[in-house]
């Protein structure tokens, strides 16, 4: 399957010939660093290899648009709840330089203990399943080719089918997963006896597939009332989670540890999250850490979000990360919107980029409070370990509600999640295993008397011969992707266009509105003015209070039912500008001399000046001489002017529209200059908010720009002008 930047990824080839899609490669990537690396007027300190297609930072345009990469993985969580709609939303961020693509289902696969076949989304959301994994792997294989560089697919192995799912993943290329026992326990409410089996199975899978885990440490952090005080018990369950993957022969390289600052503004953020980060990176160096934003502080202002995000990345910049994984601005407020993805990614690489190089000039002092700081947070996880310990392990500990407790260790407040260690999802189901027990796969943990390898004899296992992987289409004829495509590819086919943020033509659209009130007020108002936009089912997601009295601002939500038949819409002309600097290289040697002014009875100045001024970007920059003549100037001074100056351009600027007095100076200009025999020598533009390039032209102009227009779009018309008149 191939991509075509100007072709939107047909879902048919996603889905044809799955039965015998091979994932091209397994295991983890990490990008190519490139130090030292020269991308348009900069080199970069902190810079990975480039992409062969991508989407620049907007700022990118005054540098050459260039688009370097950060040496950080940036990885984006994709949770659409279909992997229909997910995968045009990974093309998208994988153009956005994010090349770690977690998918998280809307529904809580841990809750899930068995393998589900087919792409069902039944009540809940979806699970994982083989063909959405094989659909989705084939997809990424092609975006790989069309952006150049190797994209990680990631999911989670959690739940009572977690080594199944370890097995599913290491077959189908899933690169990266989350993998901890402890997850299972303290949140899922799964026994702990089964989850720390089938973890050692899963890991083992995970090691010889190459797959890099990441822990699930965080989630205390999202959990805990206060979680700045749940530092010491992080850095516990990093350790617990590590060893135990080191037991089960994962290599240190592949485990990353998923670290998240504790604290938000107003909090003071860095001066606690700093020695967090410290006494972290101190006690488990050699390991890979995968920072992330704490999910627990992300409300519904996404501009919040954002800012915490880039404070976030500044930690993991200072205190490096070798993963930075980015969360929606929005995910306080809705399923993730595909642009709020892009953001949240961009947000990471924009910070990165701007960072490039700073530990060269600014280092952590070590000669400060800050080592103290961190070496209190290790000592309080090193006492915790041992409490854990003296108490007779990790299973007693649980039971004790030692674990996300808001107490600061080695205080506690009785608020732990405590579980029974003979309780809970698939209790009892632990089997001891047989002496001389036999699987002949190439990948199990423990006791076997086949040894790896060994499998051959019976033809290969599903690791090592994909043939013998069983693929099954679909088995609910109603509740498939085939179905649940029939009306979102019609409608491609006809042409038609719905906006859409979650899901493809889910319609949804978003509002921004002040209303000068009260808040309750405001927000009745703001809701019945949605309504009078037709816009269905309105729901405010964020408001903000301005002052109390004067007034609030309001995002809001809704479906606009409405679509759009392409074969009706009238494309504008798309003129190709002319690079800036090549406008200047061919004007500034040439002394060219522009006469401009607003004409007849017109006192309108600010337009004209803007499509001038050096300082907004005008032609004066590309070196051209501008004589501006002022307001209300007569078209015949105007003509006289361009004689005197030897002008071979002619600026008229026109606001004023009554009575057509626009059109006539402009039929002025061309009639006059015509009868001097100047028309020849003279380039004539007009320029206004009404004016369009049409109506210039018809009045015997050159060309005409309207609202929108900047210096550039009348430079690069001018150079191509006079290029033409052979000048
Ligand atoms: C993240 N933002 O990716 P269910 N195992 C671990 C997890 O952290 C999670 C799951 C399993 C987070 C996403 N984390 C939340 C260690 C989820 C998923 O049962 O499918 O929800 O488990 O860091």
């Amino acid at each position: 399957m191939k991509l075509s930047p100007d072709k939107r990824i047909d879902l048919r080839d996603v889905l044809d010939g799955l039965e015998d899609y091979r994932p091209r490669r397994k295991g983890w990537h990490w990008r190519t660093p490139a130090p030292d690396h020269k991308v348009g007027p900069f080199t970069y300190r902190n810079a990975s290899e480039d992409l062969k297609n991508s989407v620049a930072l907007p700022a990118a345009h005054a540098f050459g648009a260039i688009d370097p990469q950060c040496d950080f993985v940036i990885t984006t969580e994709i949770a659409s709840g279909r992997f229909e709609d997910d995968i045009r939303r990974m093309r998208m961020a994988a153009w956005h330089g994010a090349d770690h693509l977690m998918v998280i289902r809307t529904t809580g696969q841990s809750h899930i203990d068995g393998l589900i076949e087919g792409t069902p989304e039944g009540i809940g959301g979806i699970p994982v399943t083989r063909k959405q994994l094989r659909a989705t792997r084939k997809a990424l294989d092609a975006m790989e080719d069309e952006v150049g560089r190797p994209i990680n697919f990631h999911s989670y192995v959690s739940g009572l089918a977690g080594p199944e799912m370890a097995v599913l993943f290491s077959e189908e290329g899933v690169n990266g997963a989350h993998q901890d026992p402890q997850y299972n326990v303290l949140y899922r409410g799964i026994n702990m006896h089964r989850s720390f089996v089938d973890a050692a199975e899963a890991k083992k899978v995970m090691a010889d597939g190459g797959i890099l885990q990441i822990d699930g440490a965080h989630n205390a952090n999202a959990t805990a009332k206060e979680a700045w005080k749940v530092t010491p018990e992080l850095l516990v369950q990093h350790a617990i989670n590590t060893a135990y993957s080191r037991a089960a022969g994962m290599a240190a390289e592949n485990i990353a540890l998923s670290t998240v600052p504790p604290t938000a503004p107003p909090a003071p953020k860095l001066r606690l999250d700093l020695p967090y980060a410290v006494a972290l990176r101190d006690l488990f160096k050699g390991y890979r850490m995968r920072a992330q934003q704490n999910t627990r502080y992300v409300e519904s202002d996404t501009t919040e979000a954002t800012v915490t995000h880039v404070l976030d990345t500044l930690i993991s910049r200072l205190a490096g990360a070798d993963i930075q994984s980015t969360i929606t601005p929005d995910e306080g407020r809705n399923i993730p919107w595909h642009y709020n993805t892009i953001a949240g990614t961009n947000t990471a690489r924009q910070t990165l980029m701007g960072l490039d190089g700073l530990t060269d000039q600014v280092k952590l002092d070590m000669d400060g409070e800050l080592p103290e700081l961190a070496r209190e947070i290790k000592e309080r996880a090193i006492l915790m370990m041992e409490e854990i310990l003296d108490m007779g392990g990790y299973y007693a500990a649980v039971e004790a509600g030692q674990f996300v407790d808001s107490g600061h260790y080695p205080e506690r407040h009785g608020d732990g999640i405590a579980r029974d260690p003979a309780g809970g999802s698939g209790a009892g189901t632990v089997v001891k295993r047989a002496p001389r027990y036999g699987a002949p796969v190439c990948s199990h943990f423990g006791d076997n008397v086949f040894k790896d390898g060994d499998c051959k004899a019976y033809g290969g296992c599903s690791l090592c011969n994909p043939d013998k992987i069983r693929y099954v289409d679909e088995l609910d004829p109603l509740d498939n992707v085939g179905e649940r495509l029939k009306v979102p590819l019609d409608e491609r086919d006809r042409g038609i266009l719905r906006p859409e943020v979650e899901r493809h033509g889910d319609g949804m659209v978003c509002v921004t509105l002040f209303v000068p009130a009260p808040p309750d007020v405001a927000e009745a108002a703001a809701i019945d003015m949605a309504l009078h936009m037709n816009l269905k089912n309105p729901e405010v997601i964020s408001k903000r209070v301005l002052h109390p009295a004067e007034g609030s601002v309001f995002e809001i939500k809704g479906v606009l039912d409405v679509y759009i038949d392409t074969a009706f819409l009238t494309l504008p002309t798309k003129v190709d500008l002319i690079p800036d600097a090549d406008i200047e290289a061919w004007v500034r040697p040439r002394h060219i001399h522009a006469v401009a002014a607003t004409v007849g009875e017109d006192e309108h100045s600010v337009g004209l000046r803007e499509i001038l001024n050096i300082k907004h970007g005008g032609v004066e920059r590309f070196g051209l001489k501008c004589h501006d003549l002022g307001t209300s100037i007569s078209v015949t001074r105007l003509l006289d002017e361009a004689e005197r100056t030897g002008a071979r351009v002619v600026l008229m600027s026109t606001i004023v529209t009554h009575a057509d007095v626009h059109k006539k100076n402009m039929r002025r200009l061309a009639d006059e200059a015509t009868a001097r025999g100047l028309r020849e020598r003279l380039v004539l533009v007009a320029g206004g908010t009404q004016v369009t390039d049409e109506m210039a032209k018809e009045c015997g102009l050159d060309a005409g720009f309207g609202r929108g227009t900047k210096g550039r779009d009348v430079g690069s018309f001018l150079v191509r002008e006079l290029q033409r008149r052979g000048n």
